[in-house]
């Protein structure tokens, strides 16, 4: 009875990203029928969004499938909607537990103008990922012994060098350093920070890989969020409805539909008021960060915003470049810059303005060549990223395009083509995706995904509840994260009008 009551309850998602979708997707096919989604932009998808750059379809935003196996709903998902490719859902890819994708077979070019020896950029790669993994392993053994993973890898790295190098001299071990340093600002895209100083060591493991070789959607992302939307019914979101502020606990006294009272209304831009007895907030972290005084009201509580501030949230960009005839080898599938003066390990650019090119360290050429011709994607993060940014493409074009002139040591290659993403100036992202910075734990993502009222208060439970990718403890920063916690909080509403089977489905865990 209580949960024939509870389908005819209103529910409201802010946000129609994946995680909103899921949320959704739960809700409805549970029977309940009073569910709607505020979207601010005029579109769906989030941080999922394919781009075009010339006749070539492209990934603004989120690229892979990480780890594509059985136990990865994106993936099972992407196979039931046939979207991809017969290599990517075999069995033997399923089943590369590589951590994502092995290494990369790559051409490394230094600031010199020369091409470096596989010789010393392997050895330099192999130290690099050591260090990594020994990071990994703070999480479960504690006691780590420095704050982040930045300080931890440019104390250790000096005499790990000083050891591989011994015979060589001084020189194979600076650019043995220079190259690891190229290696830490990829690992800053990676984790979508400014620094490797700002991820915290203890917390760097809590981020969980699952098996199978990283792959992606050969007509696009957005394909998959085509075919979610499909099956909702139609003109369940409102597109171009910014929420200003979402009011709870009773403190807006109003009518609602049948004279009822709602514990929370929703306040949007354009001074609609949205009566809701759920409402789950999936904006991301980045705009939490930036709003999080403003978008409730009462203020959130105090332990939450503490949160917030701590946890972290960065911008990692896209450089897409497309060039008549390629400048690396056939099977070449990263191309690395190393700058020669770097062998003080350095991820963080002094004089941004001027050098924010110097953090752009890696390229991924697209493949397969069939398909995408000669294009490469420059990945770029940090406060450098954000810089580059406020440029004009233009000038974005003119700086790379100097940058690789240099490193190719050929003062007559252009590409032919230019896009960049700017996901932080994005009003309604405010960057790309979160990390957990020094100081953080899981701890945090959970009192983050609490919702509100918390515990023990007297009033209506659930009525705010926080999905997105930045409430899942071990997949944070991904599109399965993302999903599973719209997933787990369309739930946790379910779950409420039916007690008994709280405990099996309230779980953000595979
Ligand atoms: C992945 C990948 N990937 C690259 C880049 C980016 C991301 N990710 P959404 O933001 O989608 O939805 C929220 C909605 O809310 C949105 O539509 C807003 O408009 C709306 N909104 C906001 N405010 C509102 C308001 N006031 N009113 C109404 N609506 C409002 N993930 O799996 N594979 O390759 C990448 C990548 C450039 C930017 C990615 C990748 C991240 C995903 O894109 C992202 O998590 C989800 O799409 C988020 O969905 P959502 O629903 O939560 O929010 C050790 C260790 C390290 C840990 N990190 C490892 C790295 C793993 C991540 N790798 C990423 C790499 C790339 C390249």
């Amino acid at each position: 009875m209580a949960f024939l009551q509870g389908l005819d309850s209103h529910i409201v998602i802010v946000g129609c990203g994946i995680s909103g979708i899921g949320a959704a997707q739960k809700l409805l096919n549970q029977g309940f029928h009073n569910v709607r989604i505020l979207e601010a932009t005029g579109r769906c998808g989030g941080r999922i969004r394919t781009g075009r750059i010339g006749s070539k379809t492209v990934e603004i935003g989120a690229n892979w499938i990480h780890g594509p196996c059985q136990d990865n709903p994106v993936f099972r998902l992407a196979c039931r909607y046939d979207l991809l490719d017969a290599a990517s859902t075999s069995e033997e890819n399923q089943a590369v537990d590589v951590g994502g994708h092995p290494p990369y077979v790559s051409n490394w070019f230094s600031s010199s103008g020369r091409r470096l020896d596989p010789e010393l950029t392997e050895p330099a790669a192999a130290l690099f990922q050591s260090l990594l993994l020994e990071c990994q392993d703070f999480h479960a053994s504690g006691g780590e012994p420095a704050p982040s993973v930045g300080a931890y890898v440019k104390a250790r790295a000096p005499g790990l060098a000083a050891a591989e190098w011994r015979d060589d001299g001084g020189a194979a071990r600076d650019l043995g350093l220079a190259t690891m340093s190229a290696l830490l600002k990829l690992e800053c895209s990676i984790s979508g920070t400014p620094s490797m100083d700002d991820v915290g060591l203890g917390a760097f493991g809590a981020y969980k890989t699952l098996p199978g070789l990283d792959c992606t959607f050969p007509a696009g992302y957005e394909g998959l969020i085509g075919c979610m939307m499909k099956e909702l019914p139609e003109g369940i979101v409102s597109y171009n409805v910014p929420v200003k502020c979402v009011h709870w606990n009773g403190s807006v006294q109003r009518p609602g539909p049948c004279g009822r009272a709602f514990p929370v209304w929703v306040e949007c831009e354009n001074g609609d008021a949205v009566p809701a007895d759920h409402v789950i907030l999936t904006v991301p972290l980045g705009y939490l960060k930036k709003h999080q005084k403003t978008l409730l009201s009462p203020p959130l509580p105090l332990k939450k915003m503490h949160c917030i501030e701590r946890m972290g949230f960065g911008t990692n960009n896209k450089i897409f470049l497309e060039f008549e005839q390629p400048f690396w080898d056939p099977d070449c599938e990263a191309i690395h810059f190393v700058w020669e003066d770097e062998s003080a390990l350095v991820d963080v650019v002094p004089d941004v303005e001027r050098f924010w090119m110097k953090k752009l360290a890696c390229f991924t050429v697209l493949k397969p060549a069939e398909r995408y011709g000669h294009l490469l994607c420059g990945w770029i993060s940090g406060h450098e990223s954000e810089h580059m940014e406020s440029l004009s493409e233009a000038e974005v074009e003119k700086s790379v395009t100097q940058v690789i002139r240099r490193f190719t040591g050929n003062p007559t290659i252009s590409p032919k083509r230019i896009m960049r993403s700017q996901w932080y100036h994005d009003p309604y992202t405010c960057g790309s995706y979160s990390y957990l910075a020094t100081g953080c734990s899981g701890f945090d993502i959970d009192t983050l995904a609490e919702p509100l009222p918390l515990k023990g208060s007297r009033t209506k439970p659930l009525q705010v509840l926080f999905a997105g990718e930045a409430t899942h403890d071990s997949f944070f920063s991904t599109v399965h994260g993302a999903l599973l916690s719209g997933w787990r909080e369309g739930d946790r509403i379910i779950s409420h009008y039916s007690p008994s089977s709280f405990s099996v489905s309230v779980s953000s865990k595979l």
